[in-house]
């Protein structure tokens, strides 16, 4: 499990739908990079999940897979925590104390709830609007020191940071003050297929918006072909060229290349050319993350004893966390 005396990190990821390459790109891929560096508690994220409807039969099934994700991706349970976060019942006892000093203000301006609001209008509900509250949980119950996540958190973090610096200027110095790990540059933020003025989500209702982890290679390629590009066909990284700067992204993420590079390769060659390589190149880089995954899945002993042993583990972090703020805040623990 997890080394004494190396800095804490924590990051989650919803079982919400199909993984994206977006989520991979943004988070996952770090996840694996920062492991033998931190001290890493990686959580798949049920909680967070219901905020937005669920079926509960699809949520079970995403939250196994997810977890064989993780680790067919790379993330070694041997060095890091994984666990399920509805598993460790912390985090919803300290979101109920940090929710006493969150406000609603701040909650309603988070730029995620009006949009989840928007799309989910028939189910606005607390719970989504109070997300950040448990995200803000998730982070400092681990007393973490790093959180890497995509740009579209950003906000959410720069909140977490602000209820930690609040409890501590209230109650004393309790929660390490967290700072984010954001890839830099062109992976922080992938964007929808379709729409490259949208990131591209997990719960897009347009499957073509999307690529998903599990996508199978004629499908991949079939996605890239379709994705929506801009007016000429010079494969070029530039602001007003945001679908075809949003596949270089993507084309550099998967490869190792640079966009130079990808620049140069491409050079002379159309638009056709340069998504049929994306695609490849996407295809080529997850058939062994989805076969690794599918071998896992057949193996649910194997998974459930990783999540037992990881919710162990994380509780055990978490409750000390959890017992200095109850003592903080004036709750009884017997003396
Ligand atoms: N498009 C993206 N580009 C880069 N990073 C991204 N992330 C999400 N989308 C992109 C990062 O993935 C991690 C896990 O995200 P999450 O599942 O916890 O929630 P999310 O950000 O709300 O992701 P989705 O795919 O948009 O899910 P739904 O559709 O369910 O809301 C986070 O670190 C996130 O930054």
């Amino acid at each position: 499990m997890t080394e004494e005396g190396k800095k804490k990190l924590f990051s989650a990821v919803q079982p919400s739908g199909a993984v994206t390459i977006g989520n991979y790109i943004g988070a996952i891929k770090n996840f694996v990079t920062l492991q033998d560096e931190y001290d890493c508690i990686y959580a798949v994220a049920d909680l967070h999940a219901i905020t937005v409807r669920q079926d509960p039969a699809a949520l079970r099934r995403n939250t196994l897979e997810l977890m064989a994700l993780f680790i067919a991706c790379g993330i070694d349970p041997n060095k890091c925590i994984l666990f399920v976060q509805s598993h460790v019942p912390a985090h919803c006892e300290l979101t109920w104390v940090l929710n006493t000093i969150a406000y609603p203000g701040e909650l309603s301006r988070m730029t995620q709830f009006k949009d989840k609001s928007a799309k989910h209008a028939e189910n606005v509900n607390m719970g989504l609007m109070d997300y950040p509250v448990l995200m803000a949980s998730d982070i400092l119950l681990y007393q973490a020191a790093l959180v890497p996540v995509g740009a579209d958190q950003k906000q959410h973090l720069e909140l977490t940071r602000d209820l930690a610096i609040r409890f501590n200027n209230r109650y004393s110095g309790t929660f390490t003050v967290p700072e984010g790990y954001i890839p830099k540059g062109n992976g922080a933020r992938i964007m929808s297929l379709a729409d490259p003025s949208r990131k591209m989500s997990k719960s897009d209702d347009n499957p073509n918006a999307f690529i998903t982890m599990s996508d199978d290679r004629d499908t991949i390629i079939r996605k890239c072909k379709r994705a929506v590009t801009d007016s000429g066909n010079e494969v070029r990284f530039a602001e007003d060229k945001p679908g075809v700067s949003n596949l270089i992204a993507i084309y550099t993420a998967f490869t190792g290349k640079t966009i130079e590079e990808t620049e140069r390769e491409f050079a002379g060659k159309g638009y056709g050319d340069f998504k049929l390589a994306v695609g490849e190149a996407v295809a080529d880089a997850l058939a062994p993350v989805q076969a690794e995954k599918a071998r896992l899945c057949k193996d649910k002993g194997y998974l459930n004893q990783v999540m037992k042993e990881g919710a162990e583990a994380a509780s055990r972090i978490a409750r000390k966390t959890l017992s200095k703020v109850y003592r903080k805040v004036g709750f009884y623990q017997g003396e």
